[in-house]
């Protein structure tokens, strides 16, 4: 069949595959995936650590809460007031990013925590971002804070806040206008800190009003770019943990631990890992890895036997009309904005396939990370054969039975119920999984006509949550191919 031999385009830029497999040339190849797996999984789980710091009664606490959508007095709100309130740092949950905790330090220049020994005794380089609250005007203390922190290369948002009480106050002058005086407040963040040379996102908030003035683009903007902030603060975290100064490295080790950000199986592989990848001579390997994760493109077969309706399953899911995509195997791949970085894969013809060549099936099904295996007639093994396939290589498949309005219909005359025939379109398939030895996939049951019918949605939604899930493994597993080809393709030179 002229479908063997197939093999789907780069899952990442050929530049990251080269400096990818360079790092971790010196690493065995058995031990690739393992270390790999952990150093991606300490990251899926990493939280992003926003510290919001600033001068005592500038607004911190106020602005968690605002940010919180939390009123002072409301349970789980941070304590705010007039006179010193927060003691100790507190974390909590933002609420739009599950990656992100905002932590509420208490104010700088009380006689506790005076603005000398600040930086010290909040160990400040134990969070990953900073969010710098100032109130009425740009201060001493104020440049203190981002000179420390852009010290340690973090990022931060400068963040005015009570912009309230400020327009209230100048709106006595004769000449007032709020858009003047906003841009004067403005103008006077940016005077201090474009004098260094750095060019942090500068936001005008009241934490009491916060419909006007810029909370909903604080909002918007961070968690916009809360991702790509954790990716780029990740490897700050891991050379903390491996490199530099040993009393500082044991400290932030302890809060790691403590903190849940890595746990103490983690550290053999994540310290091995990041040794090969010479973390002491700089991040950026470990950010080129990161950055290939996130342009990784996840590769879903359909597949089917001729006629079953893999591609219009395949238009459906894409929410297309027409058959746009219809070769045998398309030599293009559908995408959606609502599956980023997946591309979908029309294979029809199993059957062919199947007879022609078993090992031709193996080699094309390595090439995806995900399959929906659509089931016509449980008689002819194709689908079981299939699942047993996946399942060997150690990835996932759904099951799906397309064209069920097709087979309501040639049931009619039966006396059975719709949800009769349908429960035993069901139980059939799971006897006959049973029998098989195959795992206990999910069957859906579907009119890819009709996205409103039977099970088209719940599988919409079952595809999104699992693609998600598999992703990291996804990336491992492929770097480990490729690195393990490369790897064999030298030897074979070597002995040629
Ligand atoms: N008008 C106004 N008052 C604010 C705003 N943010 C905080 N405050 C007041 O400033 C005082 C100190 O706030 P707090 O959040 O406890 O400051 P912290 O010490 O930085 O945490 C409190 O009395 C707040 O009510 C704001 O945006 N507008
Ligand atoms: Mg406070």
């Amino acid at each position: 069949m002229e479908n063997i031999g197939f093999s789907v385009p780069h899952k990442i830029p050929e530049e990251y595959i080269n400096k990818i497999t360079e790092a971790v040339q010196s690493t065995s190849p058995e031990k690739i995936p393992q270390q790999f797996m952990t150093f991606l999984k300490v990251y899926d789980r990493f939280k992003l650590d926003v510290a919001v710091t600033g001068d005592s009664g500038s607004g911190k606490s106020t602005l968690i809460n605002a940010l919180l959508g939390l009123d002072h007095d409301a349970k789980g709100a941070a304590p705010t007031g007039v006179v010193e309130t927060t003691m100790e740092p507190a974390a909590y949950q933002y609420p739009n990013c599950p990656q992100v905790r905002l932590w509420d330090l208490p104010g700088m220049g009380t006689p506790s925590f005076t603005s000398k020994s600040y930086v010290e005794t909040i160990n400040f380089n134990l969070y990953d971002m900073f969010f710098v609250v100032i109130s009425e005007r740009f201060r001493e203390n104020n440049m203190l804070l981002i000179d420390e922190i852009h010290k340690q290369k973090k990022p931060f948002y400068v963040i005015r806040t009570k912009v309230d009480n400020d327009l209230r106050a100048q709106g006595r002058k004769y000449n007032f206008t709020e858009t003047g005086a906003l841009t004067v407040m403005r103008d006077e963040c940016l005077k201090y800190i474009e004098e260094k040379n750095l060019h942090p996102p500068i936001f005008l908030v009241s934490a009491y009003d916060t419909q006007n003035y810029d909370m909903q683009k604080l909002k918007d903007t961070f968690e916009k770019e809360a991702p790509e902030l954790k990716r780029e603060v990740f490897p700050l975290f891991l050379a903390s943990l491996f490199s530099g100064h040993r009393r500082k490295r044991r400290t932030f080790m302890r809060h790691g631990l403590q903190s849940g950000k890595i746990s103490e199986e983690e550290v053999l592989d994540l310290r091995t890992f990041c040794e090969c990848l010479d973390i002491a001579n700089g991040t950026e390997t470990l950010t080129t890895t990161l950055e290939a994760l996130d342009h990784f493109q996840l590769d879903v077969a359909i597949l089917g036997e001729t006629g079953s309706g893999v591609t219009t399953l395949l238009n459906g899911l894409m929410r297309q009309q027409n058959g746009v995509f219809c070769s045998v195997l398309s030599e293009m791949p559908a995408t959606s904005p609502q599956y980023p970085n997946v591309r979908f894969w029309a294979v029809s013809g199993i059957q062919n396939i199947m007879v022609n060549s078993l090992e031709g099936m193996k080699d094309i099904l390595d090439n995806f990370d995900f399959y929906v295996l659509i089931v016509t007639d449980w008689e002819k093994a194709y689908h079981v054969d299939l699942a047993r396939d996946v399942q060997r290589l150690r990835k996932h498949y759904h099951f799906v039975q397309t064209k069920i309005d097709c087979h309501l219909q040639a049931q009619e005359d039966l006396c059975c119920s719709e949800t009769e025939i349908l429960d035993g379109l069901r139980a059939q398939c799971a006897e006959e999984l049973q029998m098989a030895q195959v795992d206990n996939s999910q069957l859906f049951l579907i009119n890819s006509l009709d996205r409103n019918a039977f099970d088209f949605v719940s599988l919409e939604s079952v595809l999104s949550s699992d693609l998600d899930t598999i992703r990291t493994s996804a990336f491992a597993y492929y770097i480990d191919k490729i690195v393990r080809n490369k790897k064999q393709a030298q030897s074979t030179c070597q002995i040629l």
